[in-house]
């Protein structure tokens, strides 16, 4: 019989909710209350179940395309971002639009003009299919190849190898991407880095935490959607990290008891940059109700960056509180 204060849950920090996806969630509860509903938001505002359902309860319609959105209404663009046709799609459409892509995709955007008005070829290193990387190749879809991840460098071919240039998705997970860019450097020694760091600094910061945790845990609960990129990258870097077992769950409800083997006296807690803590307390609850009430922070770093709204929404909300200081 093992005593049951030997079991622990060690929580990481920083996790949940990254700077550009509060953004995005306040810039649909803002639009709701300044416009009325419906608002419609091209594509999940950020790839989290609870948090898709939960502004759909008040209004917010998510649509695939546009094209589905009724001429003269409004719609937002998702955190992960758009491309450029897809701007000009909405205009012909005569939308009012709200973009809610974080900055740090915005800037990856720019990097993807630059390089390509200096003809270069464009190495994008991140998931085929994935929102954030149909975005960012609509910037420049001639100039830009996808590399999926290490086993995808043979297939690359470039126009010039003394000028090719590497970016990347922001959510993927660091060390595969090195091992991507080392391969990649082998094939083309003339690659240039982007100037500064694609993966942002709160994928980073989540998966150092899980690295701390990782050698420690039997087993590690990453809370996330299974269509989060970054989510599912936590629960790979827990098992690179040693944990024993790593399972993504959207809910506690979705854990199986089955994952609490005697064995198991660590279990690490951690949430994709998608996902509101309430879920995370949630799965803690669960937890303790199974004696694992000894709850360790383990800290990476602290995280203070913040983004100002949309600023479509940052003007409507502007003149509206003048009207209303006008009395
Ligand atoms: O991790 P991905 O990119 O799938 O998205 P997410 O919505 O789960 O998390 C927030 C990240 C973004 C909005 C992409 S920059
Ligand atoms: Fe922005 Fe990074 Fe969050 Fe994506 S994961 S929304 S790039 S802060």
């Amino acid at each position: 019989m093992t005593s049951t204060t030997a079991r622990r849950v060690l929580l990481a920090a920083p996790r949940g909710y990254c700077a550009g996806v509060d953004r995005a969630v306040i810039a649909v509860e803002k639009a709701l209350e300044q416009y009325g509903a419906p608002i419609y938001v091209r594509h999940e505002i950020v790839h989290n179940k609870y948090v898709v359902q939960t502004l759909e309860k008040k209004g917010a319609i998510f649509v695939d395309e546009t094209d589905e959105v009724p001429e003269g209404s409004i719609v937002m663009f998702s955190a992960h971002g758009v491309a450029p046709t897809v701007h000009e799609e909405a205009e012909r459409r005569k939308l009012a639009t709200i973009d809610a892509t974080c900055p740090l995709v915005t800037k990856v955007h720019k990097e993807a003009v630059r390089f390509a008005k200096e003809d270069y070829d464009i190495l994008l290193i991140g998931h085929e299919g994935h929102e954030e990387v149909i975005g960012t190749s609509g910037e420049a879809p001639d100039h830009i190849t996808l590399v999926d991840g290490p086993e995808d460098v043979d297939n690359v071919t470039v126009r010039d190898e003394s000028k090719v240039v590497w970016l990347s998705q922001t959510t993927l997970s660091v060390d595969e991407t090195m091992e991507t860019v080392d391969r990649l450097k082998q094939r083309f020694p003339a690659l240039v880095s982007p100037p500064s760091d694609d993966i942002c600094y709160a994928t980073q910061n989540r998966q150092n935490a899980v690295k701390l945790m990782g050698a420690e845990a039997d087993l590690v609960i990453v809370v996330g959607s299974q269509n989060s990129s970054n989510s599912k990258r936590l629960v790979e870097v827990a098992l690179g990290a040693g944990a024993k077992a790593a399972y993504l769950v959207d809910f506690a409800s979705e854990i199986d008891e089955a994952w609490l083997t005697d064995e198991v006296r660590t279990v690490g807690v951690t949430s994709g940059a998608s996902v509101p803590e309430v879920l995370v307390e949630e799965v803690l609850e669960w937890l303790a109700g199974r004696g694992f009430t000894d709850v360790e922070l383990v800290k990476a770093a602290e995280e203070s960056i913040t983004f100002s709204l949309p600023k479509e929404l940052r003007r409507d909300l502007r003149a509206e509180a003048a009207r209303k200081a006008a009395g």
